[in-house]
């Protein structure tokens, strides 16, 4: 049984990408097999967060669609090139098959056989040139003919000799087989001849002397003539017949949805699959794609299924950990749902863990502090509550660090603008709005580190003023948003900076401001800006 994959949402935040850790090892504590994912790259703060408690990040998932490997009937049978074209067509015939794959020694695949290729075969088959046109072996013969060894030691290998009937006994040359019966006594004509391998054809009562001093093995048989020698021909290795015409095959985890158009379509009803190891997985058909074991799933951070992983409807939903609404949500099998009305799904976790009686190692208890840390703000996020204050307290005690100073380590890795250039910094988010014949840019960066950004002030200002002239605007402005205290220092460039100063009822120096409590670009500095334009 695969693991179960527990994940969070696309475009994965902090909370995410830790709940899902976080609530994988609490499941192989409690003995069952979860493996964490993502569906995403992770963000800079992640990156932060995962490299801080040196743990890996998570195996990035793009599907959940059944691959070949869910399938529950794929046939095992497979024909080895050294198999007789008698055993081949038997098997065929008792797995109700068509067609097989056939392996070489290395279980490798090498070719697909009909039961046509056996037909066409047989049709063609004459004794007399048998081993110089095909291929064949000792062991092959004894196995069709089950007889009993009367003298010598039965030889093994592929065949070299001919085969000859009792009644062309003047013609057998030395490594030759012969086959005869105790009627027409052609045994020590044939010994004297060189024969290799001489088979006899008897009824039980028949007493056939072994012949000692010879190198010539003799062999006794229950079938008559004609029969021995239609098994002999029928002993021909499938590696002589091997047809080489084209055919599909797939590998073990290619996609059901993938292809299954494919398999209508071709001229061709039974495909082989190869597993991952490189060797012969089984064969599938078009009727088995029916049936497939669903993988199994957690989702965390999230429900909705447009926020969750490709091919979620044809996975089964075990659980679901969150601290979202609910839109939309609909399963095929009952499910646990564990929601709650916390600033963060770690918060949750963190209750899954001490309900269980299990106390999170300090990587996992730093994983969990975290994402807290991150989706509250630091505590200071409107949905912050108590219980995820008293869990991340409890969380960094465990794992060694500062609430405070670790936060905001965390934070400011999150929206560092370190290795950008100002160019960059001012183009990153940047919107224009038409307000009263002017025209305003604005552009608007996150940061927890005002000062580290302002020390670029003049750079700043010089390429704003080159977008500014460039695209003829009458105004630039730069809002560079602090998430932890609360506002905007904003930098200004243009001639008609006394807008500004109108709509915030500020005064700029040396170009700039800092605008309490404003955050948002949309719902509270474009409508300033707009109101005050009117009354220019
Ligand atoms: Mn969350």
């Amino acid at each position: 049984m695969d693991s179960i994959l527990i994940f969070g949402h696309k475009n994965p935040d902090t909370d995410s990408i830790c709940s899902s850790i976080s609530y994988s090892y609490l499941k192989n504590q409690l003995g069952i097999k979860a493996l964490p994912g993502r569906l995403g790259d992770i963000s800079k703060e992640t990156e932060f967060v995962l490299k801080h408690f040196g743990v890996k990040k998570p195996k990035l998932i793009d599907t959940v669609s059944p691959e070949i490997r869910d399938l529950t009937h794929v046939e095992r049978a497979a024909i080895n090139v050294g198999d007789s074209l008698k055993s081949a067509l038997d098997l065929m015939t008792k797995e109700n098959f068509s067609s097989l794959p056939i392996t070489n020694n290395e279980k490798s695949l090498v070719g697909m056989l009909h039961v046509s290729d056996i037909a066409n075969t047989y049709l063609d088959l004459d004794y007399k040139d048998l081993f110089t046109k095909y291929s064949s072996t000792y062991e092959n013969i004894q196995k069709l003919l089950d007889g009993d060894i009367i003298s010598g030691e039965y030889p093994t290998g592929l065949i070299e000799g001919r085969l000859k009937a009792a009644s062309e006994i003047d013609t057998v040359k030395k490594g030759d087989i012969v086959v005869t019966t105790t009627v027409f006594d052609g045994i020590d004509k044939a010994i004297g001849a060189g024969a290799k391998l001489i088979i006899v054809c008897s009824r039980d009562e028949d007493y056939i002397s072994p012949r000692q001093g010879t190198d010539c093995t003799i062999m006794r048989v229950n079938s008559n003539l004609f029969k021995t020698l239609k098994l002999i021909t029928q002993s021909i290795t499938v590696a002589s017949i091997i047809p080489n015409r084209k055919f599909y095959h797939f590998k073990e985890d290619e996609f059901l949805s993938e292809i299954k158009d494919l398999m209508k379509e071709a001229d061709q009803s039974n495909f082989p699959v190869v597993g991952r190891d490189g060797k012969l997985y089984g064969t599938i058909r078009s009727k088995n794609l029916i049936n497939f074991t669903r993988k199994e799933v957690i989702l965390m951070d999230h429900n909705e299924h447009h926020q969750s992983v490709d091919g979620i409807k044809d996975a089964k939903i075990l659980e679901v950990v969150d601290h979202h609404k609910f839109g939309n949500f609909e399963t095929n099998e009952p499910l646990i749902i564990r929601a709650e009305t916390v600033g963060c799904c770690c918060t949750i976790v963190y209750k899954l863990f001490k309900e269980e009686g299990i106390t999170p190692p300090k990587e996992i208890a730093g994983l969990m502090a975290s994402a807290i840390l991150s989706d509250t703000l630091i505590f200071k996020s409107p949905t912050c509550t108590p219980q995820d204050i008293a869990a991340a307290t409890e969380l960094c005690e465990i794992a060694g660090v500062d609430h405070k100073k670790y936060g905001m380590e965390m934070l400011i890795a999150g929206t560092s603008l370190g290795n950008k250039s100002p160019m960059e910094i001012i183009t990153m988010d940047s919107k224009t709005f038409n307000m009263a014949e002017l025209d305003v840019a604005i552009s608007q960066i996150n940061t927890v580190d005002i000062s580290g950004i302002l020390k670029k002030q003049g750079e700043l200002q010089k390429v704003m003023t080159q977008k500014l002239n460039e695209n003829g605007y009458d105004l630039f402005i730069l809002v560079i948003t602090d998430i932890i205290n609360s506002g905007s220092q904003i930098l200004v460039v243009g001639d008609s900076a006394n807008l500004v100063e109108g709509a915030f009822d500020i005064k700029l120096e040396n170009n700039s401001a800092w605008l309490d409590g404003v955050l948002s670009r949309k719902k509270q500095i474009v409508p300033s800006l707009m109101s005050a334009s009117q009354s220019i």
